[in-house]
């Protein structure tokens, strides 16, 4: 803003102190073929929401660019009248308007142009085909906003309109717009150039702004689909007001700034014109944003806002794509000489007598500023203006006129020419400007392809340093730019961080550059194949957290070297060494009442099952199989059987004599020693038809348990049939059951030896420890469950051995004097007769 300001005071210093030149009198020459132009001279119309009655549209303030345009098009169009091979013998004219980058204004001329030649009228009429309008052909506007309006009125008339600014996509279509031609790339190359840059750095996490105007809506619009096939993500993406005097403009860029600090970008696409892009810059300057890579276009990067916005390079690093345009030789000497011609009074006077030619009183927007424009104030611009596409705009119609008329290099048939017929020779054929060759694609446009510029600062003056270009594909120079970071390198810009290995990428959001890291969890791994999930391991391996592999199980089972078997074993041991001792004690004391009283041989007998009982325990350690699965449970029930039937004989022994003395005559005979062999027999038989019925419902077998250990697979056994473990192991808890009520009501005098008394106790024991296993084994699912086993087995075994057996041998040992007929033998035969007395 400030710039202008600045210019439009200088010119008026000049104007004081120099006489008015008549530059606003150079835009406008008779000639054969006139040729039209609409260029932005001013900006910044004045009021137009004030406008009640339609009158001009004018504006206040030069704008330097559009002058330097018009320029180029004036020096086109004198080389070509000057050249001896174009249009031999032809004159071309011209007459430019001022756009003020107002569509309302730039319809005024635009209606002119459509006006039959030598009036100021455009007859409505059923076939245009013969229908003469005052210009052959037009150049501008400069802006894709002013162009879509007056491309559809020229596209009407089939009047060849060429714009050497206008990019927007939407002028591509050649059925909307079947006579604009452009002389620029549309913004879909731009876009795309844009969206490579990125992928070359490698970033995906970024904002961008386009002014709310045709051009940034559109440019946006375009990269912002074109960005999602790429896997760049979209951060941020806002306008920008183009009309600054709004006051809301002022809090919408504050919020925009806001927003972008926000999500932490490092890159910011910005596609906008100077003035939008510079309040943007500014407002970012003054809230202290952070340094960022600037993406920027042809549009704001050329202009002057570097020198206008004071403290500029803290905004970061500026790369960015401008057109590819050569340069035009001999345009600056030829306006350094336009400039020192119009300040003469000759000179003057001749034009003045050309525009009188042009018989064109109606409008007057010729640009009233120029006249206090000196080249000095020029000169920075002019030095940095594409005119290029301006040149070869102008050139593409003489080429086309040079066809339709049938031109040869000597002579030009003077025929005449309607516009719409050249329109053929404008499409795909390709003309020489400069020795470059040029031609309208079937969009229209020419794709020149783009520079890719760094803005360097050296010494705090600006160059605008080339870094790459690109032309269907895009190369940078890398090593040139220098990024404004701590290390100079290029920024990242990454909505995600690098995932470790043995981490998927789980996606956060709607944004799919976006993820967290996430461990894998255990028994599942991570390949490089798939990484947004985690593959889970096969059966037999395993896996810790975040891992990248499984590994194989090792079986676990209760080995023979683990110190918990050690000890086991030794208890084992300790215990059978306790059995084996009694029962050695018994026989050497088989006589004594004492041993008589308790079973005699049968005591004999169920020490042996108890230490077969105790062996069994070895049964339970090692690797297990289907057949020691079975075996085990066969053993348990089968050992314990036999001991507890010689407690239900003594049981069934001491029940008659105390319950049924009258009976008991009749019936003891039945437990007399050889009888309860039989019993003894009977009962194991039993149990051996429930062991069969156990093997028949589904013995135990082993399972393989990958589930149950984190990293090793459990060898255990399992109960196939619960009936049949229930049926197996019940009939031994109903003989328990059966002893303890036969015996625990059994009371003797302090003189007698209470023989019930030690299988309550031990069938007490069994119990409490069965509560107990039941409990844990039901629980347990390691190797455990062969230790409870064990365990069980071993303190049942312990139990019976001290609740029964111990206190005999301690009488046997220690007490031989009570270890007499008297205190034993009779001790429940009495009892009954105490009972009655
Ligand atoms: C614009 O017009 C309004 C209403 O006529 C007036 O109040 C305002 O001062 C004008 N602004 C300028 C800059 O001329
Ligand atoms: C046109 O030719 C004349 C003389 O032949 C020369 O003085 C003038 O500079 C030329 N103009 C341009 C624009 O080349
Ligand atoms: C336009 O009219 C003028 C005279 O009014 C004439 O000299 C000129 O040749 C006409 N141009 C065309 C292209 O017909
Ligand atoms: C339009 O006018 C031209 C010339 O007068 C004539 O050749 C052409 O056939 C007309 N076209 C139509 C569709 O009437
Ligand atoms: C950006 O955000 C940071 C904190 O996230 C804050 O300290 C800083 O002031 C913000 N800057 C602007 C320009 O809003
Ligand atoms: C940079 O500027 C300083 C003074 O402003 C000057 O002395 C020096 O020569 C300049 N260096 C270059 C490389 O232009
Ligand atoms: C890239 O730029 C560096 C520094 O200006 C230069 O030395 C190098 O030759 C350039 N590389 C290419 C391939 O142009
Ligand atoms: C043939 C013709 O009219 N040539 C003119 C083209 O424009 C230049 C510059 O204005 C004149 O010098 C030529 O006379």
């Amino acid at each position: 803003i400030m710039v202008p300001d600045l210019l439009l005071c200088l010119s008026f210093g000049y104007a004081a102190a120099l006489k008015p030149t008549c530059l606003s009198a150079q835009f406008r020459r008779p000639g054969d073929y006139i040729i039209g132009g609409l260029f932005p001279f001013g900006m910044d119309t004045v009021n137009l929401t004030a406008r009640s009655e339609p009158t001009l549209v004018v504006c206040e303030r030069l704008f330097v660019g559009g002058l330097i345009w018009a320029l180029g098009m004036k020096f086109a169009i004198d080389q070509i009248n000057n050249s001896t091979s174009l249009l031999p013998g032809v004159r071309l004219g011209y007459d430019m308007y001022d756009t003020c980058f107002e569509p309302l204004a730039a319809l005024q001329p635009s209606l002119l142009f459509l006006t039959q030649n030598g009036t100021t009228g455009i007859g409505v009429l059923c076939n245009y085909s013969d229908y003469q309008p005052r210009v052959t052909a037009v150049i501008g506007p400069h802006k894709s906003d002013l162009c879509l309006v007056t491309a559809k009125l020229f596209s009407f008339f089939l009047i060849p309109q060429v714009s050497y600014g206008a990019s927007s996509e939407k002028l591509s279509n050649t059925e909307l717009y079947p006579s604009f031609y452009r002389t620029v790339p549309s913004d879909k190359n731009l876009v795309e150039a844009v969206v490579l840059l990125l992928n070359k750095f490698g970033w995906n996490w970024i904002a961008t702004i386009g002014s709310d105007d045709e051009y940034g809506r559109g440019a946006q619009g375009l990269f912002l689909s074109i960005a999602a096939n790429n896997n760049i993500c979209i951060a941020f993406e806002g306008l920008i007001p183009t009309d600054l005097a709004d006051p809301k403009a002022k809090n919408q860029l504050e919020d925009t700034i806001k927003l972008i600090n926000k999500t932490k970008v490092n890159i910011i696409v910005l596609f906008a014109f100077s003035q939008p892009a510079q309040a943007l810059l500014e407002h970012s300057i003054r809230m202290g944003l952070s340094e960022k890579v600037w993406i920027g276009t042809e549009a704001w990067m050329l202009s002057d806002i570097a020198a206008s916005i004071p403290n500029i390079q803290s905004i970061g690093t500026v790369l960015g794509f401008i057109m590819k345009a050569g340069t035009v030789p001999g345009f600056q000497k030829y306006v350094a000489d336009l400039f020192s011609s119009v300040q003469q009074d000759k000179f003057c006077q001749e034009s003045r007598e050309f525009n009188h030619l042009m018989n064109s009183d109606t409008l007057d927007t010729h640009c009233k500023q120029c006249d206090h424009v000196s080249l000095h104030d020029i000169s920075s611009m002019l030095s940095r203006s594409q005119i290029q596409p301006v040149y070869v705009a102008v050139y593409s119609v003489a080429y086309a006129l040079h066809r339709a008329l049938g031109c040869t290099h000597q002579a030009c048939p003077k025929a005449s020419v309607r516009s719409w017929q050249l329109l053929d020779f404008m499409n795909t054929l390709p003309f020489k400007v400069n020795g470059q060759s040029f031609r309208f694609d079937q969009s229209h446009g020419t794709n020149t392809g783009y520079k890719l510029i760094f803005w360097s600062w050296k010494n705090g003056t600006l160059t605008y340093l080339p870094v790459g270009d690109y032309e269907e594909s895009l190369y940078v120079n890398k090593s040139q730019i220098q990024f404004h970071t701590a290390d100079e390198k290029e920024p990242t810009s990454e909505c995600f961080r690098h995932c470790k290995p043995g981490q998927f990428r789980q996606i956060k959001g709607f944004h799919l550059c976006c993820y967290d890291c996430t461990d894998c969890p255990e028994n599942t791994f991570w390949s490089a194949k798939d990484s947004s999930t985690c593959t889970p391991c096969v059966e037999h391996q395993w896996s810790p957290v975040r891992s990248t592999q499984c590994y194989d199980r090792s079986e676990r089972y209760l080995f023979w070297n683990e110190p918990l078997t050690i000890a086991l074993l030794t208890l084992m041991c300790i215990t059978i060494s306790l059995t084996c001792l009694t029962a050695v004690l018994f026989f050497k004391n088989l006589e004594t009442p004492l041993v008589q009283a308790s079973g005699g041989k049968l005591n004999l007998f169920a020490l042996f099952t108890l230490m077969l009982l105790c062996l069994s325990c070895c049964l339970y350690i090692g690797k297990p199989s289907n057949n020691l699965c079975m075996i085990q449970q066969i053993v348990y029930a089968l050992c314990l059987n036999g001991c507890f039937s010689t407690f239900f004989i003594k049981s069934l022994e001491i029940t008659l004599v105390r319950e049924f003395p009258r009976c008991a005559p009749t019936f003891l005979h039945w437990v007399t020693p050889r009888r309860a062999w039989l019993l003894v027999a009977l009962c194991l038989l039993t149990e051996c038809l429930f062991c069969l019925c156990y093997l028949h419902l589904g013995p135990d077998y082993l399972v393989t348990d990958y589930k149950s250990l984190p990293t090793e697979v459990l060898l255990v056994c399992n109960t196939e049939s619960w009936f049949a473990f229930a049926l197996m192991h019940g009939y031994n808890g109903c003989l328990a059951f059966v002893c303890l009520l036969c015996t625990f009501m059994v009371e003797t005098s302090g003189k007698k030896y209470n023989i019930a008394r030690g299988i309550t106790f031990a069938v007490l024991i069994y119990f409490i420890i069965w509560i107990f296993f039941i409990a844990i084994f039901a629980t347990l699912k390691t190797v455990l469950r062969s230790v409870t086993q064990i365990g069980t087995i071993l303190t049942t075994s312990l139990g019976i051995l001290g609740t029964y057996y111990i206190p005999k041998c301690y009488i046997i040992l220690l007490k031989p004097y009570l270890n007499t007929v008297d205190y034993f033998q009779n001790s429940f035969k009495e009892k009954p007769e105490e009972d009655s007395q």
